[in-house]
């Protein structure tokens, strides 16, 4: 990464101007090893061009149950966004910012869980009252590497969270197109259904994790052992 050439940018003007201001933001970069080497803006850390060069940052995956029924909330991101546009994903995803001191902390994955409040607010409009960080459960971290298109994709150390909480959802309509509950059989049913598209990582985290995982949350529904990372 130190011996790489000068980062590529990119006129936004043809975008959404919300969506492209929020390119200003300043992720935390990371190597492999998920140690904080520095910042960039959010439009360097997702040009394609960068990925390639190696430049790779911090990212959450969260996903929130409810308790009445073990049901996961999913999200189809907005047109309006300009990586992975209209795509159905996990509850929300995105970035720890380097704006902001709390989220840069690590000790007990604090900085994500801050975000992952933040976020599902900005994105759904869940109260932080209803999300606290401390009852996240973090399963894991993993590395990976996905294209959206020609100019834009993800490469991150990205933080999966899971909460079971009664939330009231009011989508922010500039981020997400749609939302919907679903249980096991229905997801399953909605890849089966061609006619849908899902970001790369979800995939991933269903296939490699989720199903899993979503197993043991519903036998342990309704005692209070958030331990499903012990599966691992
Ligand atoms: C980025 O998500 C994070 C992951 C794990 C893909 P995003 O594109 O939804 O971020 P943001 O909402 O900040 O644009
Ligand atoms: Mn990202």
């Amino acid at each position: 990464l130190a011996a790489r050439a000068a980062l590529a940018s990119i006129d936004l003007s043809n975008y959404d101007p919300e969506q492209s201001r929020l390119m200003d933001e300043r992720c935390i970069l990371v190597d492999e090893q998920d140690t904080a080497i520095g910042a960039a803006d959010k439009k360097t850390c997702h040009l394609i061009e960068n990925i390639n060069q190696g430049l790779l940052h911090r990212a959450f995956s969260a996903f929130v149950f409810r308790p009445s029924d073990g049901k996961l909330l999913l999200q189809q991101r907005a047109s309006e966004k300009i990586t992975f546009p209209n795509m159905w994903t996990n509850t929300c995803c995105s970035h720890p910012l380097d704006d902001f001191e709390q989220e840069k902390i690590e000790v007990d994955q604090l900085g994500v869980r801050i975000a992952a409040s933040r976020k599902l607010e900005h994105e759904l409009g869940i109260p932080q009252s209803q999300t606290p960080v401390d009852q996240f459960q973090y399963l894991t971290r993993i590395h990976y590497l996905a294209p959206s298109n020609d100019k834009w994709g993800e490469h991150e150390v990205d933080y999966i969270l899971f909460l079971t909480s009664d939330v009231t959802v009011t989508p922010n309509p500039n981020e997400i197109r749609d939302h919907k509950w679903v249980d096991k059989a229905e997801l399953q049913r909605m890849f089966d259904d061609s006619s849908n598209s899902f970001t790369p990582w979800f995939k991933l985290i269903a296939r490699d994790f989720l199903f899993g995982w979503w197993d043991e949350l519903l036998k342990r529904k309704g005692s209070d052992g958030f331990v499903y990372a012990k599966s691992l």
